[in-house]
């Protein structure tokens, strides 16, 4: 079984009104308790989420329970992401509403994407030298995988 198709198990267990989205109340009940019922506690996902936890109340410096643009660059960097400041720039502009910071929920929504698409990049990056050859459809597919 794919990582994505595993994410989407657990997404849809705690996704218990089937709403498509995660409300705060399903969030919280999952980290909480730990259950991810019907999963196993010891699961991978519960390690990310956990180590994501960690990485972002480490990271959120002014205790806002959000991050900001320095803050995610500090967030990226402690997950061994190489990125530039543009593409920082990129993440919190799509992932903050109304130029407010970004909520853990959707910090947890990158750090999702971040992993998965760095997963199949690496894959393709058969000299891990940061640079990948693709087909179109290849791309894509990558893309619209990980929706
Ligand atoms: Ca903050």
């Amino acid at each position: 079984m794919s990582l994505h198709d595993q994410l989407w198990g657990y997404f849809s267990a705690a996704d218990s009104n089937r709403s498509g989205q995660l409300e705060a109340h399903e969030l919280q009940r999952c980290l909480s308790n730990g259950s991810w019922a019907p999963f196993d506690i010891s699961t991978t996902l519960w390690g990310y989420v956990q180590s994501w936890s960690n990485v972002f109340y480490e990271c959120d410096r002014n205790r806002s329970h959000s991050i900001s643009f320095k803050e995610l660059k500090r967030v990226l960097k402690s997950l061994q992401y190489n990125v530039s400041d543009n593409f920082v720039s990129l993440l919190t502009y799509k992932y903050s509403h109304y130029g407010q910071e970004i909520r853990f929920d959707h910090y947890v929504e990158i750090c999702v994407a971040m992993h998965m698409l760095t997963d199949q990049f690496r894959a393709l990056d058969t000299n891990q030298n940061g640079y990948a050859t693709m087909q179109y459809e290849q791309f894509l597919s990558i893309m619209f995988s990980t929706r």
